[in-house]
C-alpha cells in the first residue's frame, strides 16, 4: 500500500492515495461509517505501530460525490473514523500538491462532515475553511472525583467538551496529567449524556490557556479519540473553539488569531457568522516526511499492529 507520511504543525498525517477496502460510493458519512464498522482492523493496521506512531492521522481518499472536488477523504485515528480533520486536511493539500495533483490556488475536498475550501499559498503553507461549526451547550457541568468543572460542548466537524480555562496549566511536562484528566472529562461526559443534540458522544477534549508567553491568543491541549495528544492546534478544535468566542462575542467576524498547541506550533484563525455558528478559516504549515510501501507480509505477527 502506498503512502506519504507529512506533519503539520507536529502532527502526522498520513495519506492513502488508492487501496483501502471498498466502501461503495454513497454519501460521504456513510462510507464513513461503514469504515468505522466493518473494517476497523483495516485502520489500525496502518494507524498503529510497528506501522504507525502515536497519534498519527489516516486520509484515505476516496471519489468525491461532488464533482467540484479534487478529493474525497475520510479520516480516522488508531481509535475511531473523524468527521474531519483540520490538521489533516492541511497535510493532504500539501501531499496533493507534492503527487502533482493540484497546483497552487484553491480547491475542495469532500469530507464526511461536509465540503471544505483548502487555499494553497506555497509548497508548505495552506489555509482551510471548514464548515459551519456551532457552540452546542454552554457552561455544561462535570464532576469528576478531583471536582467539579465547567466546560461548553461544541462541534468543528468532531464533537468537543472544551474547558477555557484549564485546571492545569498548558504545559509539555504537565501533558501525562492533562491526558489523565481529559479522558477522565470525556469518559464523564459520555456517561452523562453530555455530547451533540443527537445522542453524539464526545471524542475530543479541550484544555485552554490564556496568554501564553508567545503573544498568541491561547494555547491548547487536545485529547484524541486515541488517547493520544493534538501536536498541532487542532482545526477541527480551533474550529468548535472560534464557535464559543463567536457566541460569546468575544471575538468579532474576520478578526484574526493566533491559537497554539501544546507543543507551541500554531494556526491563524478567523471566522464568519452564519445564523447558528460561524464559518472558521484556519492557516497553518505542513511538511513531506516519507514516501513509501507498507507491507502486510502473513508471516509477521505484527502485521496486524500493536493492540496494547
Ligand atoms: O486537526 O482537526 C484536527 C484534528 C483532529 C484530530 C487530530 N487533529
Amino acid at each position: 500500500m502506498h503512502v506519504i507520511d507529512s506533519h503539520t504543525g507536529g502532527m502526522p498525517t498520513r495519506v492513502i492515495p488508492q487501496g483501502g477496502p471498498d466502501l461503495g460510493s454513497g454519501p460521504l458519512d456513510v462510507r464513513a461509517a461503514k469504515l468505522a464498522k466493518e473494517h476497523e482492523a483495516f485502520y489500525k493496521s496502518v494507524m498503529l505501530e510497528p506501522r504507525g506512531q502515536p497519534g498519527m492521522v489516516g486520509a484515505l481518499l476516496v471519489e468525491p460525490v461532488d464533482p467540484d472536488c479534487v478529493t474525497g477523504v475520510i479520516y480516522f485515528d488508531a481509535e475511531a473514523v473523524l468527521g474531519m480533520c483540520g490538521h489533516g486536511t492541511i497535510g493532504l493539500a500539501v501531499t496533493l500538491h507534492h503527487m502533482g495533483r493540484i497546483g497552487i490556488g484553491t480547491h475542495k475536498f469532500e469530507t464526511p462532515a461536509g465540503v471544505v475550501t483548502v487555499e494553497l499559498h506555497d509548497a508548505n503553507t495552506v489555509s482551510v475553511t471548514n464548515i459551519e461549526s456551532r457552540l452546542i451547550t454552554a457552561g455544561a457541568e462535570v464532576t469528576l472525583p478531583s471536582g467539579s468543572v465547567v466546560g461548553d460542548v461544541a462541534y468543528g466537524g468532531n464533537w468537543f467538551f472544551i474547558v477555557d480555562p484549564s485546571p492545569l496549566p498548558v504545559t509539555t511536562t504537565n501533558i501525562p496529567a492533562l491526558t489523565e484528566l481529559a479522558v477522565s472529562m470525556r469518559q464523564v461526559c459520555n456517561a452523562n449524556g453530555i455530547g451533540g443534540p443527537e445522542g453524539q458522544p464526545i471524542d475530543h477534549v479541550i484544555l485552554r490557556s490564556p496568554n501564553p508567553d508567545t503573544g498568541a491568543h491561547s494555547r491548547n491541549f487536545v485529547l484524541c479519540p486515541d488517547d493520544e495528544y493534538d501536536r498541532s492546534p487542532c482545526g477541527t478544535g480551533s474550529s468548535a473553539y472560534m464557535a464559543c468566542l463567536a457566541a460569546r462575542k468575544r471575538l468579532g467576524p474576520g478578526d484574526e488569531i493566533v491559537l497554539e498547541s501544546v507543543i507551541g506550533s500554531s494556526y491563524r484563525v478567523s471566522y464568519q457568522p452564519t445564523q447558528n455558528g460561524v464559518i472558521p478559516t484556519l492557516t497553518g504549515q505542513a511538511w513531506i516526511m516519507n514516501e513509501g510501501t507498507l507491507f502486510f507480509d502473513t508471516t509477521d505477527p505484527f502485521k496486524d499492529g500493536i493492540y496494547l
